[in-house]
This record gives C-alpha cells, sequence and structure tokens, in this order.
C-alpha cells in the first residue's frame, strides 16, 4: 500500500477506527479521508454514493458498524440488522461503482455457530444456528462478507474480510447498558473501588469463556492484511487465548485495585459458551498479536481514567 494513496477510513471514532487512524498516522500514510456522523450519513445510499464519486478513494476501511454488547444486541435486533447492512451495503457498493483498488471489510466472531468447534477456523462459518443473542448483528456480518466475496467473483474486487475476535481498548463504549464486559467491568471496579462498594455484580454465571485482543493489535493486523493478503476468503484474527469471564472479573479487580466480592446477575443472558478463534491462517502469514491482557487492561484502564478525569467519558 502507497503511503500516498487516499484512503477512506470509515467509522474512524470508533473503537476500531480509531486505532486504525492512529496507526494509519503513525505509519506516515498522508492520504486518510475521515468523516463525522454529521458529515457523512453512511447509511444514506445517496450521500454515500455522491461522496464515493467526489473522493474516489483507493483504500477503504469499512470500519464503521452499529455495534454493542449482550444486552444491547439482545434487545435491539432491528438496529443491529437494518443499520449495519445499511452501512456496509452503501459503502462495499460504492467502494466498486468508484474504482477502489481494495476495500478491508470487519466482521466479527460471532459470525460462527453458537456450538462451533473450538478454536474456531474460518470453515466454521455457516455450519450451524448462531447463537440467538447476536443472531441480528451476525447476519448483518456474514451478509457483508458475502457481498465482498460476490463483488470479488463476479467482477474480480479485491475486498477482503478479516473476523476480529472480541475487542478492548482506548475509545470503547463504557456505558453499562450497552457496552461489551470488559469496559463494563473495567467501570464497575473503579466505580466499586472508589465508592467503597463491598460487592462487584457481573452478569450470567461467569462460566462463558471469551478471547480478548487489544484493538491496536488489531490495527496492525488491518495494516498487514491490507498489505499481503489479497484474498475473498475470511481470515480470523485473535489472541490465541481465552479466559471465563469471572476470570476476567478478577483480573479487572486486581487491576483496578478492588478488593470486595464477585456478585452474580443470573438475569442477564450468558451468550455463546465459548468463542476463541483458531488464527493459524494469519499467524501462518506473519502476523501475531503483542499486547498481552494484563498490559492491555492496564492500559486500558489508564486511558479510562484519563477520560474520566477529563469529562470525556
Ligand atoms: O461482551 P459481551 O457483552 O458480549 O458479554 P458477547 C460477554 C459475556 O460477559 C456474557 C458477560 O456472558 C455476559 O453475560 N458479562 C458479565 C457482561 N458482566 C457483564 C457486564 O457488565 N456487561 C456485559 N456487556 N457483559 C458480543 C455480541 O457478544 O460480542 C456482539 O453481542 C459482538 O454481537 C461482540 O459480536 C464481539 O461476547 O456475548
Amino acid at each position: 500500500m502507497d503511503r500516498n494513496e487516499s484512503i477512506f477510513l470509515a467509522g474512524h471514532r470508533g473503537l476500531v477506527g480509531s486505532a486504525i487512524l492512529r496507526r494509519l498516522k503513525s505509519d506516515g500514510f498522508g492520504r486518510v479521508l475521515t468523516r463525522s456522523h454529521a458529515e457523512l450519513d453512511l447509511t444514506n445510499k445517496a450521500v454515500v454514493a455522491d461522496f464515493f464519486a467526489r473522493e474516489k478513494p483507493a483504500i477503504v476501511i469499512a470500519a464503521a458498524a452499529r455495534v454493542g454488547g449482550i444486552k444491547a444486541n439482545n434487545e435491539q435486533p432491528v438496529e443491529f440488522l437494518l443499520g449495519n447492512l445499511e452501512i456496509q451495503n452503501n459503502l462495499i457498493r460504492a467502494a466498486h461503482e468508484q474504482g477502489a483498488r481494495k476495500l478491508l471489510f470487519l466482521g466479527s466472531s460471532c459470525i460462527y455457530p453458537k456450538f462451533a468447534p473450538q478454536p474456531i477456523p474460518e470453515s466454521a462459518l455457516l455450519g450451524g444456528p448462531l447463537e440467538p443473542t447476536n443472531e441480528a448483528y451476525a447476519l448483518a456480518k456474514i451478509a457483508g462478507i458475502k457481498l465482498c466475496q460476490a463483488y470479488a467473483r463476479e467482477y474480480g474486487a479485491n475486498f477482503i474480510s478479516a473476523m476480529p475476535t472480541n475487542l478492548y481498548g482506548p475509545n470503547d463504549n463504557f456505558d453499562l447498558a450497552t457496552s461489551h464486559v470488559l469496559p463494563a467491568l473495567l467501570r464497575k471496579a473503579h466505580e466499586a473501588k472508589n465508592s467503597g462498594a463491598r460487592e462487584l455484580v457481573v452478569w450470567g454465571s461467569g462460566t462463558p469463556r471469551r478471547e480478548f485482543l487489544h484493538v491496536d493489535d488489531l490495527a496492525d493486523a488491518c495494516l498487514f492484511l491490507l498489505q499481503n493478503y489479497d484474498n475473498p476468503e475470511i481470515i480470523n484474527v485473535g489472541a490465541g487465548e481465552d479466559i471465563s469471564i469471572r476470570e476476567l472479573a478478577e483480573l479487572i479487580c486486581e487491576i483496578v485495585g478492588f478488593d470486595g466480592a464477585l456478585g452474580w446477575d443470573a438475569s442477564q443472558p450468558d451468550g455463546t459458551p465459548r468463542k476463541l478463534l483458531d488464527s493459524a491462517k494469519i499467524h501462518s502469514l506473519g502476523w501475531k498479536p503483542k499486547i498481552s491482557l494484563r498490559d492491555g487492561i492496564a492500559r486500558t484502564y489508564e486511558w479510562f481514567q484519563r477520560e474520566t478525569l477529563s469529562g470525556g467519558s
């Protein structure tokens, strides 16, 4: 990828997009196009088509999506299905129509069946029923993958799709009603410590297992794939290890310095029992994550404290 090529980074304010933007800037990519939601509504087909016709980006990074944790996904299937279909259809179609040289679509590990073999190989896609709590989001992401593959097959487009595992890091969503588990527990532990609470309440049973990748590692993988991967077959991007939600809660309490007890809210769903990606394919191409879970959580907690103090969160 040429450092003077124009790159449209859709979703640059989100967890993933902001990490990719930091990385593109630090690597000296000088022509990165970004637009806020107010400037460019990605769900609007006509304005997206106009924008692409004007700017004609050579590279498109589709990191814009409606995302959320288990509760938000479970309670708003319309927004997660329709919102994501609209965004990705508009981006992928316009990228093709305006001759983008390459497009990177970001999927998710929840595209795989609820009871997929563990660790989950790319070949598990569409091998069984999805996890009901995030079926809407997963279906949208599967449609995005298939649309990229259709453009590749029918028109020879170089549209690739990466499947990241559960992500965390700076600019994550720390709103307890809509966030994923890691930022939620960081916030709960921080607030419990500061208020002198004796208990921190964790959702579900604590037995589900999840794999967590720091978003700076994902940004590194995205740059790697843009430079080294030209295949429409999906490719997993994981950390290689998973951890139970109970173990995660204990680790977060230790890092934050909250030494009270854990309580369990069984009225909240557990979701899929285990979600560990088989990342052998990207590893064999030469990419590996660098940030350990402990370091990554500690760095994210520092960021969260800075944001909280500055009133940004
Ligand atoms: O991260 P999370 O919301 O989403 O929840 P998924 C992971 C696990 O953590 C579930 C438990 O078993 C939750 O019940 N958990 C415990 C909590 N305490 C909390 C809490 O305070 N907040 C939250 N949010 N969870 C998402 C999908 O599934 O994974 C999305 O909904 C997306 O579609 C994402 O694919 C990667 O890992 O279950």
